[in-house]
């Protein structure tokens, strides 16, 4: 449900910069948390950067800072504070009393965006566990803080209903939740092995969040996703068949996007949604070249990429949203490097060539001819190579494949 201006939250932002050095990082991680904050629905008011080596252990922010925000806070009737630092319960607590105000961190507000954003089973599961596991330890004595002040941002349970209450039914709820997603992965498992049946290469679309992922997704298969300017628009990765011009089929995902400071309980649920990616045999990185800073969340992709042990797998990098530059810088070109407008369509025809000849790169089209007694060698081809074509005929299985250039050699004795 999207928030009307009338019923809107107010929000004040509060960043804190402990190194001189970081300054720039901080304040490009706070323009970022203003950009998160609408995303949720909310209006941000104003915005504060604490500049301080030590902070102080039970507000985060110095007592002079702290006095500011409040007036901020009675200034312009705000119904929340959010920090883009992780807090302490006790500092929650304690900021919460000091400003009279509902108080919520980074962590707080991605998952409250990922609770709003959740559409599949799976991905609401995912989520609802990651929102209680970082609730739990922030629960007070008696119960919830979240029943504290009001609705809105950091409040909503996943589905409809508010959160549950007490220790107790949150922990009950989790062994629930993980025994279900539990089914539901053995489920995409036995589906994903049906696909594996005849393989086609699959082709994963990743990166930051908002770069253009999905619109690309929605240019390339002529399909319908869901495209926003709203941060983490699409959460459920999305799997759909496409060919080129050559008739050569692939597969393509389309997948969550990746933000820096992603909240520790969501990483594994965020993991678990980029397995699609695991299986690819190449990776499109889908770069907003029109952000001032997209060197450096390049960079935050690449280490999620290795985190999760795709360091192997081959990229090709997009730079996406050139409508938006009044030229394309000078970039060496290269192989693994196109320019494109997922908006106006510029450079799209380029980047699929350039994906059909790196798909290609390590295979060959070949037709065979397996006697009907050597169904071992079907087998086995089924699990190397991507066979496009299966025919009985009177002399045997006749397959049209791509086989890797690497087993043409043992092959050879079948090839027509
Ligand atoms: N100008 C311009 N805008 C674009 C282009 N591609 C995407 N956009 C816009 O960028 C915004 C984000 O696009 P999405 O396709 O939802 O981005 P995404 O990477 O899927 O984002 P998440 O799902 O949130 O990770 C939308 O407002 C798009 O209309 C482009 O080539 N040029
Ligand atoms: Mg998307």
């Amino acid at each position: 449900m999207e928030a009307t201006s009338q019923s809107q939250e107010r929000g004040i932002l509060v960043g804190v910069c402990r190194d001189a050095r970081r300054r720039s990082f901080e304040k490009e991680s706070l323009r970022e948390l203003e950009e998160l904050v609408s995303s949720a629905g909310a209006r941000v008011m104003e915005v504060f950067l604490q500049e301080r080596a030590e902070l102080n252990p039970s507000y985060l922010v110095g007592r002079g800072k702290l006095e500011e925000i409040q007036n901020a806070v009675m200034r312009w009737r705000a119904d929340l504070v959010v920090f883009d630092e992780d807090l302490t319960p006790g500092q929650l607590r304690n900021l919460e009393e000091f400003l009279g105000t509902k108080v919520i961190d980074r962590s707080e507000l991605i998952l409250d965006i990922f609770t709003q954003r959740a559409r599949s089973r799976e991905g609401k599961l995912q989520v609802e566990l990651a929102q209680l596991e970082y609730l739990l330890p922030r629960l007070t004595g008696r119960g919830l803080m979240l029943s504290r002040l009001g609705g809105g941002i950091g409040t909503r349970g996943p589905g409809e209903t508010k959160l549950e209450v007490d220790r107790r039914t949150i922990r009950v709820r989790l062994s629930r939740i993980k025994k279900e997603l539990k089914r539901l992965e053995q489920r995409r498992e036995l589906q994903r092995r049906k696909r594996q049946g005849v393989p086609i290469p699959t082709v994963s679309l990743v990166g930051y969040t908002n770069a253009g992922k999905s619109t690309l997704f929605n240019l390339l298969t002529q399909e319908e996703t869901y495209v926003s300017s709203r941060m983490f628009a699409t959460l459920d990765p999305l799997v759909r068949k496409t060919s080129f011009e050559s008739g050569q089929e692939i597969l393509l995902s389309d997948t969550v996007g990746f933000i820096r400071k992603l909240p520790h309980t969501l990483v594994a649920a965020f993991h678990a949604t980029l397995e699609e990616t695991l299986q690819a045999d190449l990776i499109l990185h889908v770069i907003d070249i029109a952000h001032p800073n997209h060197l450096a969340l390049r960079q935050a992709v690449y280490e999620v990429l290795e985190e999760i042990g795709l360091e192997d797998t081959p990229v090709v990098e997009c730079y996406n949203k050139i409508d938006r530059l009044r030229q394309i810088p000078h970039l060496d070109f290269s192989q693994d490097r196109v320019f494109t407008s997922a908006r106006t369509g510029e450079g799209v025809s380029g980047l699929l060539d350039q994906i059909e000849v790196l798909i290609n790169q390590n295979y060959r089209k070949v037709h065979l001819t397996i006697p009907f007694d050597r169904g071992d060698v079907v087998s086995q081809l089924r699990e190397r190579a991507h066979i496009r074509v299966q025919e009985y005929r009177e002399d045997g299985i006749h397959l049209e494949a791509s086989l890797p250039v690497a087993d043409l050699g043992r092959y050879q004795q079948f090839v027509d």
